[in-house]
């Protein structure tokens, strides 16, 4: 017994022998940048509530201006979830459903927006990917295609955060989270309003509603009321490793997506905590 113990080999490892939870030890190995896995790709979310819901007329000139930024850009299209997830949030709660249950049936409608946009956009070499693939075959995928559909919503299902009965991370949080794993070029969310604005423009105080041309993920955090973007968005942002900043624009404006990712000042920028490389 003693004898076979002695042939076990030990594997080198500067973490091996040390608790992970203590960040003075592991800060020397886990506090450096990780390496950008697809930099030149950039992120575009679109909005479930703010695009998708309403129909042809928003879609179809969002659709247009994706088709000609291709030659341009690399993109992964995500996209959120909308009228047919609070339809069921309102049903599953009413029911008694924990945000475990909640969190899937949510994300398929972000998945569902996502077939949809991708039909549109098969002319065009651009098709729906499922998560599995996003997570592992990205890259094989974008050396066929120009464009890629996702579904923005993360993969969290029962083990979505229970300290609300509304899931917490959705489709922004996954698009951000996503963008910033593979330290994308940059990340464009695209609402139904001009950006983040001092109180929300469409709400009853929207007469008083300022624009915010530029923010940070810190300025988000203190802010009180409503803003377009999730609020667990706001939070990881706070630990972006990559992603800078964020914009947010309108897509119902016919070019604020081009002018977006062409890097010209449009909508709202959110610095993240991110430092350049
Ligand atoms: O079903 O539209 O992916 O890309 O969070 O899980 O609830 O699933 O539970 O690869 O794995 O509904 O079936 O559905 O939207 O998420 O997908 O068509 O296991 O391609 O099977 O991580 O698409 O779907 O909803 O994204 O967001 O089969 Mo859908 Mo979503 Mo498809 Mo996906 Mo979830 Mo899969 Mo998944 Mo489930
Ligand atoms: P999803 O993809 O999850 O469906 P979405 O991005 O399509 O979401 P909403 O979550 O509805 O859409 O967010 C956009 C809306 O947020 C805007 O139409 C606006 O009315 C509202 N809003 C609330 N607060 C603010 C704010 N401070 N500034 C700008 N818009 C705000």
């Amino acid at each position: 017994m003693a004898d076979h113990i002695n042939e076990i080999k030990h594997v080198a490892s500067p973490l091996a022998r040390q608790t992970l939870q203590d960040t003075a030890l592991t800060s020397p190995v886990a506090g450096r940048k990780p390496i950008r896995l697809l930099p030149w790709l950039q992120v575009v979310k679109i909005g479930g509530r703010a695009i998708m819901d309403r129909g042809h007329e928003a879609i179809l000139p969002i659709v247009d201006e994706i088709r000609k930024l291709l030659p341009e850009h690399r993109l992964l299209i995500l996209t959120g979830a909308g009228i047919r997830a609070r339809h069921l949030y309102s049903v599953g709660l009413d029911l008694g459903l924990p945000v475990g249950s909640l969190a899937p049936l949510a994300a398929s409608e972000a998945g569902q927006n996502g077939h949809i946009l991708a039909s549109l956009l098969a002319p065009d070499g651009v098709s729906y990917i499922e998560h599995p693939t996003m997570a592992n075959q990205l890259s094989i995928h974008f050396a066929a295609a120009r464009g890629l559909v996702g579904s923005a919503f993360p993969p969290y299902h029962h083990h979505e955060f229970p300290g609300s009965r509304i899931p917490t991370h959705r489709a922004d949080t996954g698009a951000f989270l996503l963008a910033d794993a593979l330290g994308a070029a940059g990340l464009t969310i695209v609402e139904d309003v001009d950006g983040i604005y001092t109180t929300d423009p469409t709400g009853p105080q929207g007469s008083q509603a300022e624009l915010l041309s530029e923010t940070s993920a810190a300025e988000l955090a203190k802010m009180e009321g409503t803003l377009p973007i999730d609020r667990a968005m706001v939070e990881v942002m706070g630990t972006a490793r990559h992603i800078e900043r964020v914009q947010v624009i309108n897509g119902l404006v016919p070019g604020r997506l081009t002018a977006a990712l062409r890097g010209e000042h449009v909508g709202t920028l959110i610095h993240t905590s991110a430092h350049k490389d």
